[in-house]
């Protein structure tokens, strides 16, 4: 995500944070950086001229240029900055209204909308504990129907009934008939979208509009199309008038410029991102948190987050009391490990923690991959409860019996013993409240996992 982008902004910073003190023309020339590298990235030009503008006076400061540590200063003030355009505060969706609350998605064709109404069906109900009913009112393309019903079906939401040959406009009304009736609180209407905007389209969504009468309309953009997506959620929003943003594929983005321009293009918020195709793929947008991703400082509370959605709260504070009490047993590294799996394993971990896009190729070189969390899911499951509880017991002879169990070789117990200490001590400070220091990844840990 946005790998481009913070590979450069990474270079120019750290030839910045390197010099032990800075004059204007080192600074001038490392914005001149930043704006090309913003410009690379496909943020719109208008967003970059102010961006440089409003950071310009603030770097090249006396107090700044002659601070002990000008570079990281200049960091700081670039962060700040990217916080702003990126819109400063999150903002959840808003169930604000009478039930059944509506909420429209529009968009172009296969910008993610279908996907990203299950996405979001799903959290409404798992996060703000609502009953929520999701509706396709896409009669044009074969099959769309159908593809969010089994969505649906998939993830325990709720899903009007499909009626044959029902036109939009009426399987509008019948849906907010359904939800009186079964007593849902919100209703997602997923619509039909066209290779390009056409005048049919937005007078069929404005009908729905009228009809539905939602609190949220909202555009499901796709990342990849950088100013592409600003210019369609400009046209939309004229002719429908959005509420709010979700960014879809903004996991195989590596520019980032449609996040980067969304908001200060359009005044609308981006709320959610899509970062892959499955229904736990979808975050809440963080300004601030991005901008630390961006700026490679990693994101360390979304990954805190993510384990909590996937886990459940209850267990997740089971094992944070664990934790705090110094507890780590491979049974609670086992639930970790089952966790990576889900969170798109050790890659999409690994993402989002400091420091880790410059070992981005390590990673890769690594191969850490699923067979991996497979193996050492074998290799703990063939441990006795003892074992798993007190790991400093298990010798030699242990080792070799747990490796007949597991099917592995003995060397492969012995690097999962060995990263279970890393983690256990990484826990621990973690449980302490001390934050990972950037780069605290070592070189050791990933030679570990290879
Ligand atoms: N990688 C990735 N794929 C996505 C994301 N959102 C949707 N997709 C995929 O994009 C394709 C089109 O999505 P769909 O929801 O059918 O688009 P629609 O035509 O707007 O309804 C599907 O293959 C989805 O799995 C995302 O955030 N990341
Ligand atoms: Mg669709």
């Amino acid at each position: 995500m946005f790998e481009n982008l913070t590979n450069k902004l990474e270079s120019i910073f750290s030839k910045l944070k390197s010099a032990p003190s800075l004059t204007e023309e080192q600074v001038d020339s490392g914005l001149k950086e930043i704006r090309l590298a913003l410009l690379e990235a496909d943020v719109a030009l208008s967003v970059v001229k102010e961006f440089i503008s409003n950071v310009k006076p603030k770097a090249i400061g006396q107090e700044i240029i002659k601070s002990t540590s000008p570079g990281q200063m200049i960091v700081k003030i670039v962060y700040d900055e990217l916080v702003t355009i990126l819109g400063s505060k999150n903002e959840e969706i808003n169930l604000k209204a009478v039930p059944p609350i509506s909420i429209l998605l529009v968009g172009l064709q296969g910008s993610g909308k279908t996907t990203s109404a299950a996405k979001l069906a799903s959290l409404i109900q798992n996060k703000h504990k609502k009953k929520v009913m999701v509706a396709s009112l896409d009669v044009y393309r074969p099959a769309a129907q159908e593809q969010l019903k089994l969505l649906a079906e998939k993830n325990d939401i709720q899903c009007l009934p499909i009626v044959d040959n029902q036109q939009p406009l009426d399987i509008s009304k019948r849906a907010l008939n359904a939800a009186n009736l079964n007593g849902s609180d919100v209703i997602i209407f997923d619509t039909a979208g066209r290779t390009q905007i056409d005048l049919p389209m937005m007078s069929e969504i404005k009908k729905i509009k009228e009809i539905t009468n939602p609190v949220e309309t909202i555009l499901v953009a796709d990342s990849l199309t950088g100013q592409i997506a600003v210019n369609i959620a400009k046209e939309f929003d004229t002719v429908v008038n959005l509420s709010s943003i979700i960014l879809t594929r903004v996991d195989g983005d590596a520019r980032g410029g449609a996040a980067l321009s969304m908001k200060q293009v359009t005044g609308k918020p981006i709320k959610y991102i899509g970062v892959g195709e499955k229904v736990s793929d979808f975050e809440m947008f963080h300004p601030d948190r991005l901008a630390n991703r961006i700026l490679g400082m990693g994101d360390v509370v979304t990954l805190v987050e993510k384990a909590a959605q996937n886990l459940g709260e209850e267990k997740i504070k089971e094992t944070e009391e664990e934790l705090k009490k110094g507890i780590f047993t491979m049974d609670t590294y086992l639930s970790q490990l089952r966790q990576m799996k889900k969170m798109g394993g050790m890659e999409g971990v690994m993402s989002m923690l400091p420091g880790v896009n410059k070992m981005k190729a390590k990673i890769d070189q690594a191969n850490i991959d699923e067979k991996m969390l497979i193996e050492n899911e074998a290799i703990i499951l063939s441990m006795t409860k003892k074992e798993k509880e007190n790991p400093k017991i298990i010798s030699g002879s242990r080792r070799k019996r747990i490796s007949k169990g597991a099917g592995v070789d003995v060397s492969k117990i012995n690097k999962l013993l060995k990263q279970f200490k890393m983690m256990s001590d990484m826990m621990k400070k973690m449980s302490q409240g001390k934050k990972i220091p950037s780069g605290m990844i070592p070189d050791e840990m990933l030679n570990q996992l290879k």
